[in-house]
């Protein structure tokens, strides 16, 4: 293998298969979790440190204030599931809190799981840590140590909020047969608010957030022998009314033409790639949601300004009922 080949990323077929029918389509986009590869985990990583982007630091401080309750509710001596770990600061607040007796951290990325999981291992000596390399879209098994505890799913971050409704309900539903009957899920869901305070978290003055999303152009052409000519392209984000979301896409400056794996793409000026969406949610839209898949809310944490907000849903039980 020459250095050139070592240095440069193995090819993710379904990166590569996404990207390819993603510029093609009549509406171009590429998915969202392709944005972070380690460059763009780093520069989200700085996004959560901009006074303009709210939802971190607000939910951060909904756990920091109610974790206790949420261990009152929840009880000692649970397997608490981290859907999505990353390199999350919030999942301490939460074990100290609650005082589990497992915790299953799952991811699709198996070098950041482990990383995450042994710094947290760090901290906790006495924690049963059971990391699970998966795509938590689908229903899982969990690992056998967990067997018979009572569980807490946990997906903070609004996280939620990337996926369209229907892709949202059949995740919680996923969510709910992963954790079985009489499980609980904390969840973290951002609320509609003025239109300015939405924009400014995501098209932040000093291009922290436009340099996320012109990373994914940057990993194209180095994951996939692409010569997309990144300066043509300029971060665009906008609120969707109708959709109730922040949209994030990339927009052609000027009429450019490129290769991806030797396929030929051509932009007009003004034309995007649509790379992300932020879903935001009202009082109702939370629990509609929820229920959608099968969870009911048992309790729910906001901030002064309700902005944001922390929901602690149960498993409901079958019914019969109409
Ligand atoms: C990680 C998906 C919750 O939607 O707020 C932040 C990602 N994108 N700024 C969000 C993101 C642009 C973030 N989530």
């Amino acid at each position: 293998m020459t250095d050139a080949a070592a240095a440069r990323p193995a090819v993710d077929p379904a990166f590569r298969a996404d990207v390819l029918a993603g510029l093609a389509a009549p509406i171009p986009a590429v998915p969202a979790r392709w944005l972070y590869d380690r460059r763009g985990s780093e520069l989200f990583e700085a996004i959560t440190r901009l006074p303009e982007y709210y939802p971190t630091r607000t939910e951060t401080a909904l756990l920091e204030r109610h974790a206790g309750e949420v261990a009152e509710r929840t009880g000692p001596g649970q397997a608490v599931v981290e859907f999505g770990s990353g390199s999350s600061a919030k999942t301490p607040i939460l074990l100290r809190a609650l005082r589990p007796a497992a915790y299953v951290p799952i991811d699709i990325s198996g070098e950041f799981l482990r990383e995450a999981a042994a710094a947290l291992q760090a901290g906790f000596p006495d924690l049963a840590v059971h990391p699970l390399e998966a795509d938590f879209m689908g229903a899982l098994a969990l690992p056998d140590a967990v067997a018979g505890l009572p569980r807490l799913g946990f997906f903070p971050g609004s996280t939620i909020g990337n996926l369209v409704a229907r892709t949202a309900v059949d995740l919680l539903r996923a969510m709910k047969e992963t954790l079985g009957e009489g499980s609980r899920l904390l969840i973290g869901m951002d609320r509609i608010k003025d239109v300015e305070a939405l924009l400014a978290a995501y098209d932040d003055p000093d291009g922290v957030t436009a340099a996320f999303n012109l990373n994914l152009l940057r990993r194209i052409n180095a994951e996939l022998d692409a010569d997309i000519p990144v300066e043509a392209f300029r971060h665009r984000a906008l609120w969707n009314e109708a959709m109730s979301r922040i949209e994030m896409h990339l927009e052609a400056v000027r009429d450019v033409a490129f290769s991806v794996a030797g396929r030929r793409f051509a932009f007009a000026a003004g034309a995007t790639i649509h790379t992300e969406n932020s879903h935001k949610y009202g009082y109702r839209d939370s629990r509609l949601l929820l229920r959608a898949a099968g969870w009911g809310v048992a309790a729910e944490w906001t901030d002064d300004k309700e902005w944001f907000s922390m929901l602690l849903a149960e498993a409901e039980p079958p019914r019969f009922a109409p």
